[in-house]
């Protein structure tokens, strides 16, 4: 445990502030006193980060290398502070000089290297395996430009470069001295050399990968793991001076920008794949430096390579790490001498995958020509692979040409990324219960047949003690003095407070807390939005990326419906609610981008609106990020997560607004239905068409949205306002979310489940009303949300995928 007090913090803190900027503290700017403190928080890490290292070496158990193209951090200060159990220390120790630590904290850029649920997951996983004590790490990219930021402009998203490095990073070490070469293109001359093949790759194109070393901090456990994020480099400088004095001016340039590029941006894209070369640039820029510098650690360490399958174990997150497997492959045979048998072996048991969407527009296929062009060696490998799974296939499904090339890795000139991981690793899973079942029924039911054993559920989860305890700290403190503070290391102890969901004195607390933080984002709305919410009314959230199948078209038609209804008949006995939007859509998704302007331009006409503007109001908070959602979850009264059923593969969000309080009203989708499992059908309100109804009209038809709209004329009344100027005076502004609903046979069934999503809202007012008993539902969700934190789900991929074990504790 560091040993500090508020006096030798003091004076470590004015001498790190003196050492880095050269003035005194009270000639600095808060942002300098934000660097110094990062500073000095990361001096004190450093010890820790080098005694465990030394202890995973000596110790010599498995570690695990989380490989993932995003890493959604947000804001690392008040975390680590938090983790070392420093931070109270601090903030008294600050405050002593008159800084305020709140608001250092608020001037940390988030780090913002991920679109989304995957990599805010990744990062949620990073802090429970360091507070769990697995040892366990992080490897993907630098970008030098993050997700980006987003603006509303006339009421439309426009995006902005997010240049988060542009004062630093305290958090990051750069090693140069462990920087690898990574090669592209070129060729591959195969020589048979005393009766071996021998695959000499030449001509290629070098790019050095130089790492930057983050620290990962566990709870109160003396534990710092690595996040390791690779920047490209042009490999030395003097051959940009050869070039230089050779004259070659452009060519220098073209080399050094070539190269950079890799890790200059973070694709803003998730569920659409685009077959770009900078993409798969990407992944095997990072894939191949990161698995040369794990094997050379190994081996500088004395481990046999031939046993290397028990000393690491590698999870690729989604298919974007896929290359791992033929690019293990390839210096176990390449470089290691190792025959195909062993190095299949070894690759299978070190590597796991995880699927995290069912969408067949998000399915990662490389044309061949690219793929071979780029990485000429790799592909060999990929056909190898391919080839010898052809053969097995052929021997158990013999002449069954049909499901042989349904199931082959490489086919109609493009290689199958998610065939490749299921066909390279060990363990295949999905992240639901109703997710992996669909993987298993449907998207991968010829693997799932063949391999049944390899495929898993691993329920996702998030870190309560960034989402709760960091975040909400008024509601961690009421648990704390209701039900003790075990909750923390063993958040399933949440359950506890079930006890106390009908005590009135809790039930006021709940409801005060919630209050206090729904004054806090009225606040902040008021600063950036220029709107007066009001907080007693219900603050109903929808907070997430952009989509179709997420379905915000759904929340902006009640809404108009509401609308329509309450200027109808102004005494309409509702709950007045503020409808809180946040969210970003990817560039060049158009639909997507046309709902965020229908959500701007309803909040422009309802909030101005004086017939109906106490009772309603709307709301869309810009540059949706880590930073925001930790502002806003805790003060949500409802939750909305209303995904076409089958769609959503998890969800995430959902367990961080049920973890804070709020009452979730949703479909039977991804997580959602192991929530409604948790707190039982009294505790969430659920509607729209079921799984099996989905299925059915996808494979069998039947469903015809325009039919349900013409007979209709509440709906059509609705539907039709997209397109008659009610919302723009340009008729055709909302004319793509109108054809995706009724020209296109609304794909997503927002039109078949608009009545149903209605009366669920009817019902949420109905229980909000009964003020005991809604605080009383959310005690309950609080009580039970403990089964989501994320440590629950990492203890069991380490016990269920890698085999792993912790530093300190059991995992029991
Ligand atoms: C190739 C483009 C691309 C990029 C990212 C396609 C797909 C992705 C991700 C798989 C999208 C994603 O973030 N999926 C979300 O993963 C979360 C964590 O498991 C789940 O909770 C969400 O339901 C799922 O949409």
């Amino acid at each position: 445990m560091l040993h500090i007090n508020k006096e030798t913090f003091k004076k470590d803190y004015r001498e790190k502030f003196i050492a880095i900027h050269g003035k005194d503290i009270e000639e600095g700017t808060d942002y300098n006193k934000y660097e110094a403190l990062g500073s000095l928080v990361r001096d004190y890490v450093a010890k820790m980060w080098i005694d465990t290292n030394k202890k995973y070496n000596q110790n010599g158990k498995k570690q695990v290398y989380y490989f993932s193209m995003e890493f959604l951090l947000g804001r690392l200060l008040g975390n680590t502070l938090l983790n070392l159990g420093i931070r109270n220390i601090c903030k008294e120790a600050l405050d002593g000089m008159g800084i305020n630590l709140n608001k250092l904290e608020e001037l940390e850029e988030d780090q913002g290297l991920g679109n989304g649920g995957l990599g805010r997951l990744a990062a949620c996983f990073l802090d429970s395996m360091a507070s769990l004590s697995i040892p366990g790490h992080g490897c993907g990219i630098r970008y030098k430009y993050g997700f980006f930021n987003q603006k509303i402009i006339n009421d439309s998203q426009v995006e902005v470069p997010d240049n988060w490095l542009k004062n630093g990073n305290v958090w990051e070490i750069k090693k140069s001295d462990k920087a690898r070469v990574v090669k592209f293109g070129g060729e591959v001359k195969v020589d048979y050399i005393y009766g071996y093949l021998r695959f000499n790759h030449i001509n290629y194109e070098e790019v050095l990968a130089v790492p930057y070393d983050i620290p990962i901090v566990g709870y109160k456990n003396n534990v710092v793991n690595t996040l390791r994020l690779w920047s490209a480099e042009p490999l030395s400088n003097e051959f940009d001076f050869s070039l230089f004095n050779r004259g070659d001016f452009r060519k220098a340039m073209e080399y050094k920008d070539s190269v950079e590029a890799i890790s200059k941006i973070l694709y803003p894209d998730d569920s659409f794949y685009e077959g770009k070369l900078l993409r798969l640039k990407q992944q095997y820029f990072f894939v191949s430096a990161g698995i040369q510098s794990i094997i050379y650690h190994f081996k500088s360490s004395q481990v046999n390579i031939n046993e290397l399958d028990e000393k690491i174990a590698i999870h690729i997150n989604d298919t974007h790490p896929t290359l791992a497997i033929p690019e293990l492959m390839r210096i176990f045979i390449d470089e290691e001498d190792i025959g195909w048998d062993n190095a299949w072996r070894m690759t299978n048991n070190i590597i796991s995958y995880t699927n995290h969407t069912i969408m067949a527009e998000a399915l990662e296929r490389w044309p061949v020509d690219m793929f071979k062009t780029l990485l000429p060696r790799i592909f060999m490998i990929v056909e190898e692979i391919d080839k010898r799974f052809c053969e097995e296939l052929q021997n158990k499904y013999y002449n069954q040409w049909d499901k042989i090339k349904r199931m082959s890795i490489i086919n109609d000139g493009y290689i199958n990324m998610a065939h490749l991981a299921i066909v390279g690793s060990h363990s295949v899973n999905g992240v639901a219960k109703l997710h992996t079942e669909i993987l298993k029924k449907q998207n991968m039911a010829d693997f799932y047949y063949y391999y049944p054993n390899r495929f898993n559920n691993k329920t996702n989860g998030i870190s309560h003690r960034r989402w709760l305890i960091s975040s909400n700290p008024k509601l961690a403190l009421l648990l704390k003095s209701t039900i003790g503070d075990s909750f923390i290391a063993h958040p399933t102890d949440m359950i506890n407070f079930e006890k106390f969901a009908e005590d009135k004195n809790v039930q006021a607390q709940l409801e005060k807390i919630k209050f206090e933080n729904k004054r806090k984002l009225a606040d902040l709305i008021y600063r950036t939005n220029g709107i007066e919410v009001d907080i007693n009314s219900m603050f109903d959230v929808q907070i997430k990326r952009i989509h179709a199948y997420k379905r915000q078209t759904l929340n902006c038609l009640r809404i108009m419906d509401l609308y329509d209804e309450l200027v109808e008949n102004p005494s309409l006995d509702i709950i007045p609610r503020t409808f809180i939007f946040a969210g970003k859509s990817a560039p060049g998704y158009y639909m997507a981008k046309d709902m965020i302007t229908l959500i701007n331009v309803l909040a422009d006409k309802i909030n101005r609106d004086d017939r109906v503007n106490k009772k309603i109001k709307v709301v869309f908070m810009e540059n949706y990020r880590v930073s925001l959602a930790e502002a806003i979850i805790p003060a949500a009264d409802l939750s909305e997560q209303i995904s076409t059923t089958t769609k959503e593969a998890s969800g995430t969000s959902n367990m961080k607004f049920m973890m804070n309080g709020a009452v979730t009203i949703a479909t039977l989708d991804g997580a959602n239905v192991e929530i409604r499992d948790e707190v039982g059908n009294d505790n969430i309100v659920i509607f729209g068409i079921t799984e099996n109804e989905v299925l059915n009209y996808y494979k069998n038809g039947g469903y015809n949205s325009q039919q349900i709209i013409s007979g209709d004329t509440r709906l059509k009344r609705v539907i039709d306002s997209l397109i008659d100027g009610t919302y723009s005076k340009d008729k055709n502004r909302f004319k793509s979310i109108y054809d995706n609903l009724v020209t296109y046979n609304d794909e997503f069934f927002v039109i078949k489940d608009f009545y149903s999503y209605l009366e669920a809202q009817k019902k949420v007012d109905e229980l909000y009303k009964d003020k005991s008993k809604w605080q009383k539902m959310c005690a309950i969700n609080i009580a039970h949300s403990g089964i989501f934190s994320s440590d629950r789900t990492i203890k069991e991929y380490a016990t269920g995928i890698w085999g792993s074990k912790c530093l300190y504790k059991n995992l029991e």
